[in-house]
């Protein structure tokens, strides 16, 4: 049995792998089949059905009618389901993470990572559960009281991508569950089956608790399902992760409508390397940046951006460490990278690595698609670094995947910051410094124009504590930490006036 995969499929109630037919929480899809095939060996995993547009009717009219009744408990107790649900990711935690890892090919441990940031973000939102406060404000009328409250906002659509097929859910779905919000999913249809694994333990969840499933739906298919949703009025927030080109039309759509998006698009995230840098440290973030996950995170490290001074020491420290890298079956612990989640992306890859040096780059590390035994899928690729300039349009473009490109500057981190800067997308960034005033200067007005500034830390990686996203083409939506709860709720400026008079704001007399 190879990777214990079967079992794990097991354990999360994905059934009928490999029959032809559907793989459990199969009320929402009745459509054509999906295949998904495991970029690890090229094995298929199981298929699923897609949404039609009468299943998606259905799984709207399921959620409204779920709302009416999840609407009305007690925040808190909203709070102690998602606990609940948050003892079956702990409970589960081995087999989902292994899951993620063979159908999306990260890395066993980040598969597992994977799994404990949603089970974070579950604590996370356990306490927030009681602390969904609004402010009180002093009346200007006297006898008057004023004050805020939140209410939820209704069915919640959630597009996630493949790279992180679960946790992005959970950080949307958590939050929006507390909030008193019931979600639509639509996971990316290159890994269906973390889907239906995640839906199945919501589902179980849920129907224990006494609580209708459709708190929690599950649609599947490409794009056209998810612009089911963004077309829908009766969806009243889509919070969408994926590509620029994809939140443009999603932003689109739902703001056709006036309905509220949340975006976390592409990144093209920078590490700054100044002459105060600690090298080991760099070195550690730059090469974890680059090709963990096989670069393709939103956060992966797409360029280092190096003072001249120190330019020939980190480049020779970073080839050095490429060196080390051992690329395979990422469901062994032994390797670093594994592969790239399909074919389509292996191509793109190419394109990047032939177009830099068409523009005048210069490759340092060779990459090259690997082949032979342990490398059937024909998705695994090696990391690669090239020497480029940020205008180059390759550079300004977020390639999914291992290539790194490395650039000099000359002058004060100033220089930096119009590099790191001079990029469409403005998701993630850091500064490799133990110098006080550049660290500062990174972090002030004049410094990163990114959702994500990191001193001493590299690109990827971030906590769930924080607010999440980017600006500029990132889309400017934030999701998990911090107070980013406030966009799955509805603000409500509540006035009572307790006397017998009717005063007017502003002083205006109305006399009757
Ligand atoms: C993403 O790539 O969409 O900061 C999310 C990180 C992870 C999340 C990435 N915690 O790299």
């Amino acid at each position: 049995e190879k990777f214990g995969i079967t079992q794990a499929l097991e354990e999360l109630g994905v059934k009928n792998i490999n029959n032809g037919t559907s793989t459990g929480a199969d009320w929402f899809s009745s459509g054509g089949e999906i295949e998904s095939y495991s970029p690890v060996d090229g094995a298929l995993i199981g298929k699923v059905k897609a949404t039609t547009a009468e299943d998606y009717e259905k799984v709207v009219q399921t959620a409204e009618a779920a709302f009416k009744i999840w609407r009305t408990m007690p925040s808190p107790q909203r709070g102690e389901i998602v606990r609940k649900f948050n003892d079956e990711l702990r409970r589960l935690k081995a087999p989902l993470g292994k899951l993620v890892s063979y159908e999306m090919g990260k890395s066993y441990q980040e598969g597992l990572g994977e799994v404990q940031e949603m089970i974070d973000i579950c604590d996370f939102a356990v306490g927030l559960s009681r602390q969904l406060h609004g402010l009180t404000m002093h009346s200007e009328r006297p006898g008057h009281r004023m004050y805020e409250q939140y209410h939820p906002l209704g069915v919640v659509g959630v597009i996630s991508a493949f790279n992180f097929p679960v946790a992005v859910w959970s950080w949307n779905t958590a939050l929006a569950w507390v909030c008193g919000d019931v979600c639509v999913w639509k996971g990316s249809e290159k890994t269906p089956l973390t889907s239906v694994a995640c839906q199945n333990i919501a589902a179980r969840v849920f129907a224990e608790n006494g609580l209708p499933e459709g708190i929690s739906c599950l649609i599947t298919g490409d794009y056209t399902v998810g612009e089911m949703m963004t077309k829908d009025k009766r969806v009243p927030l889509v919070s969408a992760t994926g590509s620029i080109r994809m939140g443009r039309k999603v932003a689109a759509a739902v703001g056709e409508r006036l309905g509220k998006s949340l975006l976390e698009l592409g990144g093209n995230n920078a590490i700054i390397v100044t002459p105060d840098a600690d090298v080991k440290m760099t070195v550690i973030g730059a090469v974890f940046g680059a090709v963990g996950t096989a670069g393709q995170r939103c956060t992966s490290t797409r360029r280092l951006i190096i003072h001249e001074s120190m330019y020939d020491k980190v480049k020779g420290a970073i080839v050095d460490a490429y060196k080390q890298l051992r690329i395979g079956n990422p469901l062994d612990e032994n390797n670093h990278v594994g592969p790239l989640i399909d074919k389509d992306s292996v191509k793109n890859y190419q394109d990047a690595l032939k177009k830099v040096v068409e523009e005048g780059g210069k490759i340092i590390v060779e990459g090259g698609v690997l082949e032979g035994e342990g490398y059937e899928s024909g998705c695994y690729v090696k990391p690669a670094i090239a020497e480029a300039e940020n205008h180059y349009e390759i550079v300004q473009h977020e390639t999914f995947g291992p290539v790194l490109y490395m650039m000099k500057y000359s002058g004060g981190v100033e220089n930096a910051l119009e590099l790191q800067n001079g990029v469409t997308q403005g998701l993630s960034s850091a500064i490799m410094t133990n110098n006080l005033r550049e660290a500062e200067k990174f972090l002030s007005v004049e410094g990163s124009d990114c959702g994500i500034a990191n001193v001493n830390i590299g690109t990827s990686g971030a906590e769930i504590g924080g607010a999440f996203g980017g600006e500029k083409d990132t889309g400017g939506g934030r999701e998990s930490g911090s107070d980013a709860w406030k966009v799955y709720m509805r603000r409500q400026t509540n006035t009572i006036n307790y006397t017998t008079e009717l005063p007017l704001a502003q002083g205006i007399k109305f006399d009757l």
